[in-house]
């Protein structure tokens, strides 16, 4: 069998040289040039005072931690928790120019505390254990957390706000994440394995956290990684692949110590270790003959080993599980439902505040493509809905964010809209199995905000993102491997900041939130022309995601990537397989007909007002047209044009814009780092090939199955 792995791998990781990503120095001269107070105690503030220090070495600043307030030394940045002692404060400042010195450090203290206490009282809210507010008064900037992980991340705010965090007085800004768990998910395999490689999905090298069956041992890297993490907001990770073989099975138990290690690495960065599991472990890990969940020996089997994960990981996170899932086992096998499975694992983690995290993402993939009737869309909402209220409170259902499979345009998941008495989290892949796979550009930031933005019951209703946050937080699969830029295409970093940003705050704006990681990441100052930098790499981002949907599988149809891989055209790859992932393309039509009247029923699963509107041709969205409806090439979208002239003019236009991105990318030869440019480069040159690819592929199949010709007279092979 060929490896996936081998078949994408572009360029061979170099060690040696990592790429620094978000948090390059230069990000931190603004913080590097002060007198800095940090005040409080533990692991997190340590790591704070780590950062400030090693800032201050560069940058010639100086750094104090605890200091009494008989030495209290001048300061114009201070970082405390709000329950350690506060610096000295006498009554008022000298008006007049900045100054720094301990007195003004204190006052400014006191005043951001008594704004914060004004602005705790008037919501009602603390700032809880990650939540904290920056202020700047008198000349000097305070960052205050009630918690040690808010201090770290008002920390990396200050980055983040640079030179303008010492700017002029303003009272105290709160911050506080919208979502309690902010997680990635690392399909990272311990073994090599044969099909799918070290990384299953995984399109930047081989895993940071394992090599051929060992822990990778490169702790640097690691903790390179939790810094990164931490900066964009990231608190939770999953170490090892849902797709769980032997040897990542027994993480759980024998190989524990391996996981511990990791914990170690990522704790100082506020970040928590979860451990994708195998249901069938008591079998397999115990030699118990059933894995049963409601045997009572399985539970206690459950109960003693969680028992020995806390001992060894006091603040573990808690388990995640894909069950009965693509040939993973489950509790089907026992006559039980999924309620029965999630509860089972919840229980043995109840006692410790840990989680399961139960993926949502289960289908028949031995389907008969023959048979009409069988909708994969409609799995999810079958198999968990009618389960709601069933799940206990440490349960997290995890959904992926559409009904079928990461694909470049679905609709919302309805299950997202179906489980009011379940915790969900909304799940999202960074890393590009459908979007490109880290050749082609494709910031993803603009789909995810679209879909936190979604509001199933209707405009005046609550959002994807109030569920997520309500419930489980939301979780992404990574797209980051040992390649020195961490994620292949160096472009594809911002798909990793943004979704830890959007995390943290769902409202941010996709071209905010790529400000943002084009400041930190080419730092202005070492920037020649930082304003041409910037607007051109909006001009190659901002609409690449839909740039990339142009090019490849028409208005909402999907899956007409080559099997296995998923990786450049194929038209009917998947359509006479077992998947379920078809678009049934005949020489009249083409789309799933998935509606009440005709079809397979699935536009029943969402609630009003998006049951009726996906139900009907007139006011289905023209780009999800073909989801949700089998109609005729010459149909009329409400763009005004049909169909079949839709699919050809997006795909010539698609190319064009990749032609146009590579153009853009060249002006930028001298105003980046040399390996930056020549990656993105090579990157985008077989952006282009691939491109031309898919418009010559999805052109020429439609034109022969229609037989009807383009308008315009271009060439359609
Ligand atoms: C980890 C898709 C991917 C699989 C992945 C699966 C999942 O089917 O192609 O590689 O398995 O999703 O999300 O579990």
């Amino acid at each position: 069998m060929r490896r996936h792995r081998d078949q994408v791998r572009m360029s061979t990781p170099d060690p040696t040289d990592v790429h620094p990503a978000w948090l390059p120095d230069e990000a931190w001269r603004a913080i590097g040039v002060r007198r800095i107070l940090v005040r409080g105690e533990g692991t997190l503030v340590d790591t704070v005072q780590a950062e400030v220090e090693r800032a201050t070495h560069r940058y010639g600043g100086a750094v104090w931690r605890n200091p009494t307030d008989a030495d209290l030394p001048p300061a114009d940045l201070v970082l405390a928790l709000t329950g350690a002692p506060p610096p000295d404060s006498p009554p008022a400042p000298e008006p007049g120019p900045p100054q720094t010195s301990g007195t003004l450090a204190g006052t400014a203290v006191a005043a951001a505390k008594a704004q914060l206490d004004i602005a705790t009282a008037q919501v009602g809210e603390s700032l809880g254990a990650e939540g904290f507010v920056v202020a700047r008064h008198a000349g000097v900037t305070v960052v205050l957390a009630d918690a040690p992980a808010g201090l770290l991340y008002g920390l990396f705010e200050l980055v983040r706000l640079g030179a303008a965090g010492f700017g002029p007085t303003h009272p105290v800004r709160v911050h506080r994440p919208a979502m309690a768990r902010r997680m990635l998910d690392h399909w990272d395999n311990v073994d090599v394995h044969p099909v799918m490689g070290q990384v299953e999905r995984g399109y930047a090298g081989g895993s940071i956290f394992w090599r051929d069956g060992r822990p990778r041992g490169d702790r640097a890297r690691v903790t390179a990684y939790a810094r990164l993490l931490a900066a964009c907001g990231i608190n939770a990770v999953s170490v090892n692949n849902v797709n769980v073989h032997a040897t990542e099975a027994r993480l759980l138990t024998e190989r524990l110590d391996d996981v511990a290690e990791l914990a170690d690495l990522l704790r100082p960065y506020a970040i928590r270790v979860h451990l994708a599991v195998t249901f069938a472990a008591p079998v397999v890990l115990g030699g118990l003959p059933t894995a049963d969940p409601l045997d009572p020996a399985v539970r206690d089997w459950w109960a003693e080993t969680t028992a020995r994960v806390y001992a060894r990981i006091p603040d573990f996170g808690g388990y995640l599980v894909k069950a009965d899932s693509e040939g993973q086992p489950g509790p089907f096998s026992y006559g039980r439902d999924h309620a029965d499975g999630a509860n089972l694992l919840a229980e043995a983690l109840a006692p410790y505040g840990g989680v399961v995290h139960w993926r949502a993402f289960v289908y028949n993939h031995r389907q008969d493509w023959r048979d009409r009737s069988t909708d994969r869309a409609r799995a999810a909402y079958d198999h968990f809905a009618p389960l709601d209220g069933r799940f206990r409170d440490n349960v997290i259902v995890q959904v992926k964010h559409g009904p079928m499979d990461f694909q470049t345009r679905e609709p919302v998941s309805p299950v997202i809209a179906a489980m009011p008495g379940t915790r969900l989290a909304v799940e999202f892949q960074v890393t590009q199995e459908y979007t490109g796979q880290q050749r082609h550009v494709c910031y993803l930031a603009p789909w995810w905000s679209e879909i936190l933005r979604f509001a199933p019951w209707g405009d005046d209703g609550r959002t994807v993102a109030d569920v997520a946050a309500d419930g489980g937080g939301l979780v992404a699969v990574s797209n980051v491997g040992d390649d020195r830029f961490w994620t292949g295409h160096p472009l594809a970093q911002a798909n990793l900041y943004a979704f830890g940003r959007l995390c943290w705050n769902p409202r941010l704006g996709p071209q905010a939130v790529l400000d943002e990681w084009i400041d930190l990441t080419f730092a202005p100052d070492t920037r020649v022309d930082p304003d041409l930098l910037r607007r051109t790499l909006h001009e190659i981002m901002d609409d690449s995601w839909r740039t990339y949907e142009r090019y490849t599988a028409p208005l909402g149809v999907g899956f007409m990537v080559r099997p296995g891989h998923h990786y450049g055209p194929d038209v009917d790859g998947y359509e006479y397989t077992p998947w379920g992932t078809y678009h049934f393309a005949d020489r009249d039509g083409v789309g799933v007909d998935r509606t009440r009247a005709t079809g397979t029923g699935f536009t029943g699963q969402y609630p009003p007002p998006f049951a009726e509107r996906y139900e009907s041709v007139e006011t289905c969205p023209d780009e999800l047209l073909l989801f949700f409806h089998h109609v005729p090439y010459g149909h009329l979208l409400h763009s005004g044009s049909t169909v079949i002239q839709h699919i050809y003019d997006t795909h010539f236009e698609g190319v064009r814009e990749v032609e146009a991105m590579c153009r853009r990318w060249e002006w930028l030869a001298r105003l980046v780092d040399p390996a930056v440019h020549a990656r993105v480069t090579e990157r985008l040159a077989e952006q282009l090939r691939c491109a031309r690819e898919w418009r010559d592929q999805v052109n020429a199949y439609f034109h022969r199955k229609s037989g009807i010709p383009d308008a315009h007279g271009r060439m359609l092979h």
